[in-house]
């Protein structure tokens, strides 16, 4: 099993479609293991953003995320990294395939709706950032006995 680091930015929670993303996530088989509700700090956004903070667009980017409430999220599954970049769709959400969370639900790299870890190392950092290990809760989904073979 993996754990991925999935966001859903201020786009998103303004536009009401934060059931709509949930729910997605959810009737693939994915298990919600921490969430929170909240406002990023500046700091936080420095660490979660640290590859990108001497890019050109980090100072629209920081204004964009710290711009109103996200929420933030640990989802649970196998090979779930790679399966929740792939219902999150490409970065530019005009070019992101239809079906795609991005795809579906954007208009721009700018406002692209949602993050989501892109690998095992940057999961394993994002979920430190954002959660402490006991806010990670382990149980069993009745649906899992039939979910994997
Ligand atoms: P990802 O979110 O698909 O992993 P990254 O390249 O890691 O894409 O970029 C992180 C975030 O930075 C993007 O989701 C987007 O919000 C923002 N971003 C990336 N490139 C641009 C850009 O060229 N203009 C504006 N924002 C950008």
């Amino acid at each position: 099993m993996e754990r991925t680091f999935v966001m859903i930015k201020p786009d998103g929670v303004q536009r009401g479609i934060v059931g709509t993303i949930i729910s997605r996530l959810e009737a693939k088989g994915l298990k919600l293991v921490a969430a929170q509700f909240t406002t990023l700090s500046e700091e936080k956004v420095m660490e979660h953003y640290a590859e990108h903070v001497e890019k050109p667009f980090f100072p629209s980017l920081k204004a964009y995320v710290m711009s109103g409430p996200v929420l933030t999220m640990v989802w649970e599954g196998g090979d779930a990294i790679a399966i929740v970049r792939r219902l999150v769709g490409a970065t530019n959400p005009a070019e992101a395939a239809p079906g795609t969370i991005r795809g579906d639900m954007g208009m721009e790299t700018g406002k692209n709706v949602i993050h989501a870890s892109d690998a095992p190392e940057s999961a394993a950092r994002e979920i430190g950032i954002h959660f402490a290990e006991e806010e990670l809760v382990t149980y069993t989904r009745i649906d899992e006995s039939v979910l994997y073979e």
